[in-house]
């Protein structure tokens, strides 16, 4: 796929991508709707929708055909990974007042409406992909073991479990090896749920599950080292957040381990290594391979 007709076809997805999530938003009406508001000011803001956009790729690499199970799901990563975004943007965390280009949501709803969005985000997202269990005749199973992903990918042995090492190694002396347990759990993880439940709703095997799941991770880990390189070298503009943030807040990242030639380099192996995985699973798998080899050259 060469580099305009793959960009022209990334943009086409990630709009199909918005509309999925956006139908599952909850209508703003009711004494609750200020929190309403603000689950949907978040989400509403945009993004990459790369989360949702791998879950529907993997998918395809064992299913043509998409259901509303798939969509229940998409919509699902994306509230999950939002509500990350909000917590993780709270002056008792990073203390950022832009994301995806406009103000944070605890700037614009108050801090306490801030945290009642992400945590109203979080449980969303399980309301959302359970109703996917009325749906699935034979693919209950599926969507059960699905669930459970979804469950415990994002959780205390995953995301979460990397933003505690996280915040509680900030600004401390830490190891590669305490870095790469961050950059696995806190961002890997939901990188791996969304590959992973992709994999389980299109029908895959359990050694199918399982190679998505490593090329995933590998996916993961290439995209945090990117977002440490970018954090050096983007603008505020590109971006659509603060740059240098990592400096502010005292945090070692892999550049400041490796130097910004290794960290680059690493980026280019790892996404290779993706790749070759991916290639493994066969199936249509073309746009697949242009996302993991695109997201090396993100600037954004
Ligand atoms: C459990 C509160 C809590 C947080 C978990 C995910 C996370 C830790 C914090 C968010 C901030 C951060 C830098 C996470 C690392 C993963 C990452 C690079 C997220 C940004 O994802 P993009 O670039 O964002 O896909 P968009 O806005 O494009 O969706």
């Amino acid at each position: 796929m060469n580099n305009s007709s793959f960009e022209t076809e990334l943009r086409s997805r990630i709009r199909d991508t918005e509309a999925i999530v956006v139908r599952y938003l909850p209508e703003e009406t009711g004494y609750n709707r200020t929190v309403l508001r603000a689950m949907n000011y978040a989400v509403r803001a945009g993004g990459k929708r790369l989360r949702p956009l791998l879950m529907r790729e993997t998918y395809h690499l064992f299913c043509p055909e998409e259901g509303e199970a798939l969509y229940r799901f998409m919509a699902a990563i994306e509230m999950i990974h939002t509500y990350s975004l909000i917590h993780d943007d709270l002056p008792a965390l990073d203390n950022d007042d832009y994301r995806r280009g406009r103000k944070t949501t605890h700037l614009v709803f108050g801090e306490d409406m801030a945290i009642l969005a992400g945590d109203g985000l979080l449980n969303y997202a399980f309301e959302v992909a359970a109703g996917a269990f009325r749906l699935a005749e034979p693919g209950l199973a599926r969507v059960g073991r699905a669930m459970e992903t979804l469950a415990a990918k994002p959780g205390i042995y995953g995301m979460i479990g990397g933003q505690t090492a996280d915040v509680e190694l900030t600004g401390k002396e830490m190891t590669l090896e305490q870095l790469q347990y961050i950059h696995e759990h806190k961002t890997g993880a939901l990188i791996e749920c969304a590959m992973m439940v992709g994999a389980i709703l299109g029908g895959a095997s359990e050694e199918q599950i399982r190679t998505a799941e490593a090329a995933a991770s590998k996916i993961g880990m290439a995209f945090q080292i990117q977002d440490d390189i970018l954090d050096v070298t983007a603008t505020e503009e590109t971006l659509g957040k603060p740059v240098r943030s990592d400096e502010k807040n005292q945090k070692v990242t892999y550049v400041t381990f490796m130097g910004m030639e290794r960290a680059a380099r690493d980026v280019r192996e790892l996404s290779s290594e993706a790749v070759s995985l991916l290639e493994s699973l066969g199936g249509e798998n073309g746009f697949l391979i242009a996302l993991t080899d695109h997201l090396t050259r993100r600037d954004r």
